[in-house]
């Protein structure tokens, strides 16, 4: 059996590609040293590989900034309006295709399936023409063959390209991309022929999109698609394949085709899979590649019992390779980088160096035997047995009360009718009444404020006197706009989950886990290790003394316990939704100690709830479940005169309307500016009975949007949601804009609130 992954973290231990590219926006860096670090990188990222033993090695995953993008390129897919800029320089084109420039709008990115990582849309019309370009696919395969390596090519497989793609501007929004398929397949054949003349044994395409619910029509082109690729005579051979979830109605489709290899993903949708192998009568004459180590979590796998699902699958295909379940690019690259988490732990985890071991390892063991790796299966057997008895991941009293959560736990002790009396006399808040998201600008003197604490140059208490001042900042300008439920800014939070995990026991926080987001952008998730509970109050000083500087409430800011979860590595030994309710717990009480400390709104926000979505539709009911009661868990001890918001950034929400009903919040807010307050629309629709504040501020731009214009988008939004129940905010939090553009914005926005009251009044 060979050890094989489909693809590596790809910014460096010390994120050098990061600076770099960063460096070369800026000037600073030169085009040829760009790619003189790029080259670096791929070449210490292979030699890792295949120093571990991995016999062949993935290329074309690496990418300046998404490999979808270089799909687009690959097939010849560049909008109209950035044809200028890539035909003048093909470097500077792509990065405006990713980022726009002063003339031109980027693509648009969006989550790539259920993961953290972010890709570009392609846009595609009935008048795209692909043509292709094999340029870097062909290029990063000479250079792993000059290294004297076993690579195989890794592509974007046609059908989930497609369907990945979106109408572009100006097309028919009904336009299904999957309708150019057949314009498609010839560019991909050329490709394969490229890859072919230089050097590709095999060539491996990627078509996770075939792991969600598909349509028969979809199907089909799957079927289509690779039947004629696979009937070319000039080609390497193909291995499809899937990951994130059971291949399901696809993997006959597959089974059938006239490829040579399937890859499987074999760790959450291992029982799916299998049994759907076994009644296809398994892969006869194709070579299986069985992703049995997790790609996207970061816990040392199972080696026992990755060995026994390998040797079940022994027998239903014509040779068994091991691999991670998907690219590695969804784990930070290296454990060993990590001082602060005890030796004893870190074993307890693995990055993507660990998983390439951990792959090697399996591959041996199924070729060789057991005994020739016995030693790792012990040194793994007692890992997994101190991960299992240790007081981190079983504390009695966390357990135990989350054992005895009530159903009158997870309820308001009011009905929203009742509850909203109580506040509006609390409150005394006047009719359209403003706030906004929560973030105020992180200027850079703040975030250097934090490097400077951490790195031992200013103390504690410097720290501190720096974010005091900073908040009475924010309220006075706030009170001065004449807002009416301030907030503090959150200048002493680095990031929405981070912050919490930090002070939360049962998590650990990285130092160096670096995952990529989009583009440049990296994100550290903490690691959910351990039942969780709360030491102590994590908001409440802050809020606290925001709210000593002024008469007008100040909203208590927290994140809620579902995006705390989808943005964090969350242990794999119990359900989610058990995980989810220890973080409600403790939330719970900074809600309750909140409220003591006098916080007469509290907002819990989830951004993620709509995008941790499962991929397939039977699985949202179980999945919404959890995450609404682990929602209402953290919010329903307050008295029914303390007000609850929630806020959400994704606009489409059609599909979880009722989910947003459930949580039982009595404001939330939601991103709506763009699209002319849909949002109000569709809650209207629902019959949603609490109170709304779809944005008025787009705050994507650093554009300020006039008072005239933010006034007609709330007599917009009043024709869905009554005045009684309508609240002015923003889109979303302002910790990316600059102090100027947020002053003027949210000055017009307070004057938009004024007018459109008077007409009310009037
Ligand atoms: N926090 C966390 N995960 C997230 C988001 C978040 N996932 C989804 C979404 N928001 C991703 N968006 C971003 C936006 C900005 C950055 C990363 C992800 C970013 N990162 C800095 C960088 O790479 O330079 C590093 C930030 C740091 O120093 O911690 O700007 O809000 N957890
Ligand atoms: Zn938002």
């Amino acid at each position: 059996a060979r050890a094989t992954v489909y693809g590596y973290p790809r910014q460096g231990q010390n994120r050098e590609l990061k600076k770099a590219i960063e460096g070369y926006w800026k000037g600073r860096v030169t085009a040829d040293a760009l790619r003189e670090t790029a080259g670096e990188l791929r070449r210490t990222h292979w030699k890792q590989l295949a120093e571990a033993g991995v016999t062949e090695v993935p290329t074309g995953d690496f990418s300046y900034y998404d490999h979808v993008l270089d799909t687009s390129v690959m097939v010849g897919a560049v909008p109209d309006r950035h044809r200028a800029a890539v035909g003048a320089d093909a470097l500077d084109g792509f990065f405006a295709m990713a980022r726009g420039t002063q003339q031109v709008a980027p693509l648009e990115m969006t989550k790539w399936f259920d993961t953290n990582y972010h890709y570009l849309v392609p846009e595609l019309g009935p008048d795209t023409v692909f043509s292709a370009d094999s340029a870097k696919q062909v290029g990063e395969l000479k250079e792993a063959l000059g290294l004297g390596l076993s690579p195989r090519p890794v592509l974007v497989g046609p059908v989930t390209y497609l369907l990945l793609a979106k109408p572009a501007p100006g097309v028919a929004a009904d336009f299904d991309p999957l309708t150019l398929l057949d314009r498609l397949l010839p560019v991909y054949a050329e490709v394969l022929a490229d890859l072919r003349a230089a050097g590709a044994e095999w060539v491996q395409l990627d078509e996770p999109a075939l792991v969600q619910d598909r349509t028969p029509a979809e199907l089909n082109a799957a079927a289509r698609a690779y039947r004629d690729l696979g009937a070319l005579s000039d080609r390497p051979k193909l291995l499809v394949a899937s990951y994130f979830d059971r291949l399901g109605d696809a993997l006959p489709v597959l089974a059938k085709a006239p490829v040579d290899g399937l890859a499987l993903d074999f760790t959450e949708a291992a029982a799916a899979n299998l049994e759907d192998l076994a009644a296809v009568g398994g892969l006869p004459g194709k070579r299986l590649v069985a992703g049995v180590v997790n790609g996207r979590n970061i816990w040392a796998n199972d080696l026992t019992a990755s060995l026994s699902t390998l040797g079940t699958l022994l027998g239903l295909a014509e040779r068994v390779d091991v691999a991670a379940s998907c690219s590695l690019l969804h784990v930070p690259l290296d454990t060993a980088a990590e001082r602060d988490i005890e030796p004893q732990i870190l074993r307890w985890l693995a990055f993507a160096k660990q998983k390439t071991r951990e792959i090697v390892t399996l591959a041996k063991g199924l070729s060789q035997g057991t005994d020739t790796i016995a030693a790792e299966l012990a040194a793994n057997r007692a890992d997994l047995a101190s991960r299992e008895s240790s007081p981190i991941t079983r504390d009695p009293a966390v357990r135990a009360r989350a054992a005895a959560v009530t159903e009158a736990d997870t309820r308001r002790a009011q009905a929203y009718g009742e509850r909203a009396g109580a506040q509006r006399s609390h409150l005394g808040l006047p009719l359209l009444p403003s706030t906004t998201i929560g973030s105020f600008p992180q200027t850079s003197e703040l975030r250097t404020a934090r490097a400077d604490l951490r790195a031992g140059r200013i103390d504690v208490a410097g720290y501190e006197e720096r974010i005091s001042t900073e908040i009475q900042e924010v309220v006075s300008f706030q009170e001065k706009a004449g807002i009416d439920v301030l907030v503090h800014g959150e200048p002493e939070r680095n990031d929405m989950v981070q912050y919490f995990a930090e002070q939360l026991r049962g998590c650990l926080a990285t130092q160096h886990g670096w995952v990529q987001s989009y583009g440049t952008r990296y994100v550290r998730p903490p690691i959910l290790a351990g039942d969780i509970s709360r030491p102590e109050p994590m908001t409440v000083r802050w809020t606290s003394y925001a709210q000593s500087l002024t008469d007008r409430p100040v909203k208590g800011m927290l994140t809620g316990p579902v995006t705390m979860l989808a943005w964090s590595f969350v242990r794999d030994d119990q359900p989610l939704g058990d995980t989810a309710r220890q973080v409600a717990l403790a939330l719970r009480d900074e809600v309750n100690d909140l409220e003591a400390a006098g916080t007469s709104v509290i907002q819990v926000d989830e951004p993620a709830l709509r995008e941790t979505l499962p991929l397939r539709a039977a699985d949202h009911p179980a999945y919404l479940d959890w995450a609404t009661e682990s929602f209402r868990i953290t919010t329903a001890g307050v008295r029914p005169d303390t007000q609850i918001h929630t806020h959400m950034c994704y606009a489409e929400f059609g599909d979880i309307v009722q989910a947003i009903d459930d949580l039982d919040a009595d404001v939330i807010s939601l991103e709506a500016a763009r699209s002319h307050m849909q949002v109000a629309r569709e809650l209207a629709a629902h019959g949603y009975p609490r109170e709304a504040g779809p944005g008025v501020y787009d705050i994507h731009s650093p554009r300020v949007p006039s008072t005239e214009e933010a006034a007609e988008l709330l007599r917009t939004g009043l024709r869905a949601i009554p005045a009684e129940r309508l609240w002015v905010n923003p889109d979303c939090g302002l910790k990316t804009r600059g102090w100027p553009e947020t002053r003027a914005s949210l000055e017009n926005l307070v004057a938009a609130a004024r007018i459109v009251r008077g007409e009310l009044s009037g």
